[in-house]
């Protein structure tokens, strides 16, 4: 297994649109234990293919605390939501930033596993909430799209200030 690198905002690469899996072969399973790899190293609790300039749509997650419940969806949709939760975000691809956001509470989500078998699975609380973290990568959109312009020129000085205290 390989660690892959992660593409930081604001590159461009994370505003790629990803496109369907039609190829459910090995190198599908080879870059699956490779974002799996990166997601455990990372210390996060998802990943999308996008994060690691894979532009097809896949990600995967693991919100457990003893991270043993990994869980992969391949061409994921969201088939129903209900409810609002706000819940204070973080993104391996925006480093040292977290914010508010509102979201749908509970989701139904039909996807396909690795075998390219469709499968449907309820998720509600932290689990939905990154379901639909990591589905917006999926189509090129980041958790700081939904703030404010105040509070988004706040978060692009902050990482400013932390990359020009990283080079000295
Ligand atoms: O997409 C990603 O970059 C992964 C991201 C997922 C996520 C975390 C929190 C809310 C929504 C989505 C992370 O894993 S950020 C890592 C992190 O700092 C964190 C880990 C557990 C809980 C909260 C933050
Ligand atoms: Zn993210």
């Amino acid at each position: 297994m390989s660690q892959l690198s992660i593409l930081e905002y604001p590159d461009p690469r994370l505003r790629t649109i990803a496109t369907p899996v039609v190829d459910f072969n090995e190198a599908l399973e080879i870059l699956v234990n490779n974002m799996r790899e990166t997601m455990y190293q990372a210390n996060g609790i998802g990943l999308a293919a996008t994060q690691v300039d894979i532009h097809q749509r896949l990600l995967v997650m693991d919100v457990s605390a003893e991270q043993d419940d990994f869980m992969l969806f391949i061409n994921p949709e969201i088939i129903a939501r209900d409810g609002l939760q706000t819940h204070e975000e973080g993104c391996l691809s925006v480093p040292g930033i977290f914010a508010n956001v509102k979201r749908a509470e509970q989701l139904k989500v039909r996807a396909q596993s690795l075998a390219g078998e469709t499968f449907e699975k309820d998720l509600d609380g932290l689990a939905a909430v990154c379901l639909q973290h990591e589905m917006d990568h999926l189509q090129g959109k980041l958790f700081v799209d939904y703030l404010s312009p105040l509070k988004r020129a706040m978060v692009n000085k902050k990482l400013e200030k932390q990359r020009r205290q990283e080079v000295t």
